[in-house]
C-alpha cells in the first residue's frame, strides 16, 4: 500500500467515530431553518452538506484543509526553481490534510506515472465526435467512456462492503486524475493544433500538461497554480455537488465526475472564464485597437447589463468579498505580465464593474471571482482558444471533487434525497388563502 493510501486509511478510520457519534447521539439537533426564498432560490445557503476538505468563508474566501491559499502554496513541496507546488503534493494534502514531504510527493508522482496511460479507445471516441463539439463535451465524454475501467464498479459487483468502499473509489479517482493532463492536452491539440499530438514526457502533473499542450516554461507553473486554485470550493457549488450527488447513488468516480463536469460547463459556473474573454474580445473589436477609457468601459458594462446579460467573472453565490483566487492570479499578472493589454482591461474592470453592480442593487456580491482573471493568463501564454478554458478548470476541479467522493465513501455518507413540495403546499405553509 502506498504511503498516501496508508495515511488516508488511518485518517478515515480515525474520523469515522466522529461522524457516527454526531449521527447516533446528536442526529436531531437543529442546524438551521429553511425559508421559502431558499427553496425557490436555488437552496442558497441551506446548511445541508458536510466536507472537511475545504471551507468557504464568505469574507475570507476558501481554505483548503484549514489553510489559506497563500499558506497552502507556501507549505507544499515545489519543483526546484518553481513558484507553485506539485499538483501531486496538493492531492496528498487534500486527501489527508497533511503536507507531504518531498519523498512522499515523489512517491505520488511515480504512482501517477504508472496510471497515466490513456486507453486508445478514448482517443478514438473523442476523434469520432463532431469537430465543433465543445471541448467540455469531449472531456466529459472521455471520462465517462473510461467507466469500463472502474475498479469500484467491479468490486461492487463482486460484493459490496460499505466500510471498504473508499478503497476502490480512491483507486478510480487516482486513475482518472493521472490521465487528465494527457486527455485535456489531447483535446486541445486535436481541436486547435491540427491533431498534432505531443507525447507525455512523464515528469509531473503540471510539467506534463504544459509539455503536451506544446507551451514552454513558465507555463508548467501556470498550470500548477491554475489546477490548485480551481480544485475545491467546498461542496455546495454545482460541479462539486453534482459529483457528490451522483456518487451518493454508489455510482463510480467516472460517472460522477463526468456528471460534475457537465455542471461546470454552465455559463453561471465554470464557463464564465471563457465568457470573460469573449466579452473582452467584443469590447476590443468595438474599440478597434484603441485603449479604452474608464468611461468607455463603463458604457460597455452598462450596455451588457441593459441587454439582460450578467457580467461574467463578477458576483458569487457565497463570497461577499473579492475572491482570493482572483487576487492570487492578479498578483501573478502584476509580476509576469504587468503591461499586457488584456490584463490592463481586466484590471480596469476591477475598478469599473463593482460600483455599477452596487448601484444596480441586485447582485449580492459585486466583486470579481476566480473566472475574471484566469483567461488573461492563458491568453498571454498562447492559449487563446477560450472555449478550452473550462476544460482546465475541470482538470483542477477534479482534484477537489474526487477527494470529496473518496471521503464520502470513507465516511459512508448516505444516498442524497432531499424532499420536494408542490406550489400548493408552499402557499399553504405561507398562509396564502385561495
Ligand atoms: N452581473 C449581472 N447581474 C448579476 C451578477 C453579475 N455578475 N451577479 C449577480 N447578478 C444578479 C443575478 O443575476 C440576480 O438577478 P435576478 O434576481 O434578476 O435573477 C441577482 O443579481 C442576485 O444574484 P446573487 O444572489 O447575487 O447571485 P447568485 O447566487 O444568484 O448567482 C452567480 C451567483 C455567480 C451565478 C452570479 O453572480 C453570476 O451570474 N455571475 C456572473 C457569472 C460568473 O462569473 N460565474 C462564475 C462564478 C464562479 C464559478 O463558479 O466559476
Amino acid at each position: 500500500m502506498s504511503t498516501l493510501k496508508r495515511i488516508l486509511k488511518e485518517k478515515i478510520d480515525a474520523h469515522r467515530p466522529r461522524t457516527t457519534k454526531l449521527l447516533k447521539e446528536f442526529g436531531d439537533v437543529k442546524v438551521g431553518e429553511v425559508t421559502i426564498e431558499q427553496i425557490i432560490g436555488g437552496m442558497r445557503d441551506i446548511k445541508s452538506l458536510v466536507t472537511d476538505i475545504s471551507y468557504l468563508d464568505p469574507l475570507e474566501g476558501i481554505r483548503f484543509r484549514g489553510k489559506t491559499i497563500p499558506d497552502a502554496m507556501a507549505a507544499l513541496p515545489k519543483p526546484a526553481g518553481k513558484d507553485y507546488p506539485y499538483v501531486e503534493a496538493f492531492w496528498f494534502f487534500l486527501l489527508t490534510g497533511e503536507i507531504p514531504s518531498m519523498e512522499q510527493t515523489k512517491e505520488v508522482i511515480e504512482d501517477f506515472k504508472s496510471r497515466s496511460t490513456i486507453p486508445q479507445y478514448v482517443f478514438d471516441i473523442i476523434r469520432a465526435l463532431p469537430k465543433d463539439s465543445h471541448p467540455m463535451v469531449m472531456l466529459s465524454t472521455a471520462v465517462l467512456a473510461m467507466q469500463r475501467e472502474s475498479k469500484f464498479a467491479k468490486w461492487y459487483e463482486e460484493g459490496f462492503k460499505k466500510l471498504d468502499a473508499w478503497d476502490t473509489m480512491y483507486e478510480d479517482s487516482t486513475d482518472i486524475l493521472a490521465k487528465l493532463p494527457g486527455i485535456s492536452a489531447f483535446i486541445y491539440r486535436l481541436k486547435y493544433k491540427n491533431d498534432k499530438q505531443i507525447a507525455d514526457p512523464n515528469i509531473d502533473f503540471g510539467s506534463n500538461f504544459a509539455h503536451m499542450m506544446g507551451i514552454a516554461a513558465p507555463y508548467d507553473d501556470v498550470a500548477r497554480m491554475y489546477f490548485v486554485l480551481h480544485s475545491d470550493h467546498e461542496s455546495g457549488n454545482v460541479s462539486a455537488h453534482t459529483t457528490h450527488l451522483v456518487a451518493s447513488a454508489l455510482s463510480d468516480a467516472y460517472y460522477s465526475l463526468s456528471a460534475g463536469l457537465g455542471g461546470l460547463a454552465g455559463p453561471l459556473h465554470g464557463l464564465a472564464n471563457q465568457e470573460v474573454l469573449r466579452w473582452l474580445q467584443e469590447v476590443m473589436e468595438k474599440l478597434n485597437g484603441e485603449e479604452p477609457t474608464e468611461e468607455l468601459m463603463k458604457k460597455f458594462v452598462e450596455e451588457t447589463l441593459d441587454s439582460g446579460q450578467v457580467i461574467p467573472g463578477f458576483g458569487h453565490a457565497v463570497l461577499r468579498k473579492t475572491d482570493p483566487r482572483y487576487q492570487q492570479q492578479r498578483e501573478f499578472c502584476q509580476k509576469h505580465l504587468p503591461n499586457d493589454k488584456i490584463f490592463k482591461y481586466v484590471d480596469m474592470l476591477f475598478h469599473v464593474v463593482p460600483p455599477i453592480l452596487l448601484a444596480k442593487g441586485k447582485a449580492k456580491n459585486p466583486w470579481p471571482n476566480v473566472d475574471a482573471q484566469s483567461g488573461v493568463i492563458q491568453w498571454f501564454y498562447g492559449v487563446q482558444e477560450y472555449d478550452f478554458y473550462t476544460v482546465m478548470f475541470g482538470v483542477g476541479r477534479a482534484l477537489g471533487v474526487l477527494a470529496n467522493i473518496t471521503w464520502d465513501r470513507g465516511l459512508g455518507y448516505a444516498l442524497e434525497r432531499p424532499k420536494s413540495l408542490t406550489t400548493d403546499m408552499l402557499e399553504a405553509v405561507a398562509g396564502i388563502k385561495k
